[in-house]
């Protein structure tokens, strides 16, 4: 309440009442700051892939996609964050399939990004484009792309699918609408700007190892768009990490928010007062603002894949990142 007022409380009562009634709001009338500090939704998060690996396996006796349930995904759930999903920006879900099946062909205004995680034989088709998806893969299908998946493969196949999500559902924007085929027809090969393979994607990676590392993330590459040289989307970037045997990064802030994957070796990240210690297929998120820093002590190289919602924040101007020793 105003410090200095010659009012009653029941005068403001009443005056506020009204401002109501005309579809106004003083802010000034409740007690605490008008801009209250904000923590946020999402947690540091660690999920190891041992127990994920046989509940997604288990998916398959419960659901088969089919139009309507779409997609049989799992997405990890931060506790921290109503909507359930990995953090209050960006969703992660897990998708499975079982020789022979498919994912109906739909599209939608969120921008989904997938990386091939296990298995033969897996393809997403992205307006006609066919993408044959081998492990370590990505596939980048833009808003309002028609996307549809399969495996024709004779073995069970996932990938992951990183999505904008609540960025556009934050911005109520959520659009859907299904192709009226089950699949859309696969007309030309993929192009450049939507198809990263693995072999050249970790070919670059390595070469970027020869340079000078990075104090804070070791050797970081991003994924852009090889027209633009921009990062995937406006919304989200993508990145492989490599961090060599005996590295230990520099603590340090961002205001982003990043999620990994493990993609090969082990090691430890520090998000605050917690240390996650990853292998293979785990995945962690590290909130805004959090102090963070990665290790490998071991004698293998280890690889990450992240996504992180640092392009939006730049240009917002919001993206910043401060050493934190
Ligand atoms: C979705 O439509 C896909 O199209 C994947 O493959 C994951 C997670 C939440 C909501 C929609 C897909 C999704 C999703």
């Amino acid at each position: 309440m105003a410090v200095q007022t010659t009012r009653t409380v029941e005068e403001l009562e009443a005056y506020c009442a009204r401002l109501r009634a005309a579809g106004l709001d003083a802010p000034w009338s409740r007690p605490g700051p008008l801009i209250p500090p904000k923590p946020t939704a999402t947690q540091a998060r660690h999920w190891r892939w041992r127990d994920i690996e046989p509940l997604l396996f288990e998916s398959s006796e419960y659901l088969s996609p089919h139009r309507g349930a779409e997609r049989r995904v799992l997405r990890l759930h931060n506790p921290g964050v109503p909507e359930r999903t990995v953090a209050h920006s960006l969703v992660l879900a897990i998708q499975y399939l079982l020789p022979g099946e498919v994912a109906p062909a739909h599209r939608h205004s969120p921008t989904a990004i997938r990386f091939m995680l296990h298995g033969e034989g897996a393809f997403t088709t992205v307006d006609g484009q066919k993408c044959a998806m081998k492990p370590g893969d990505l596939v980048l299908t833009p808003g309002m792309a028609w996307h549809d998946h399969g495996n024709e493969g004779g073995k069970p196949v996932y990938w992951m699918d990183i999505l904008d999500w609540q960025i556009v559902r934050f911005l109520e924007n959520l659009t859907f609408e299904p192709y009226p085929d089950e699949q859309q027809p696969a007309l030309r090969s993929p192009g450049r700007d939507i198809y990263f393979p693995w072999t050249d994607a970790y070919a670059a990676l390595l070469k970027r190892a020869e340079q000078a590392p990075d104090p804070f993330d070791d050797v970081l590459l991003e994924y852009v768009d090889p027209a633009s040289g921009s990062s995937l989307r406006p919304t989200v970037a993508c990145y492989l990490q490599l961090l060599r045997p005996g590295s230990r990064t520099r603590a340090h802030r961002e205001t982003s928010t990043a999620v990994y994957r493990v993609v090969r070796g082990r090691g430890t990240t520090t998000v605050d007062d917690q240390t996650f210690e990853w292998e293979p297929g785990d995945f962690f998120v590290i909130p805004p603002r959090a102090r963070h820093a990665h290790a490998n002590l071991g004698t293998e190289p280890a690889v990450l894949f992240t996504a992180q919602d640092v392009p939006l924040l730049k240009l917002l101007r919001l993206y910043r990142m401060e050493p934190a020793d």
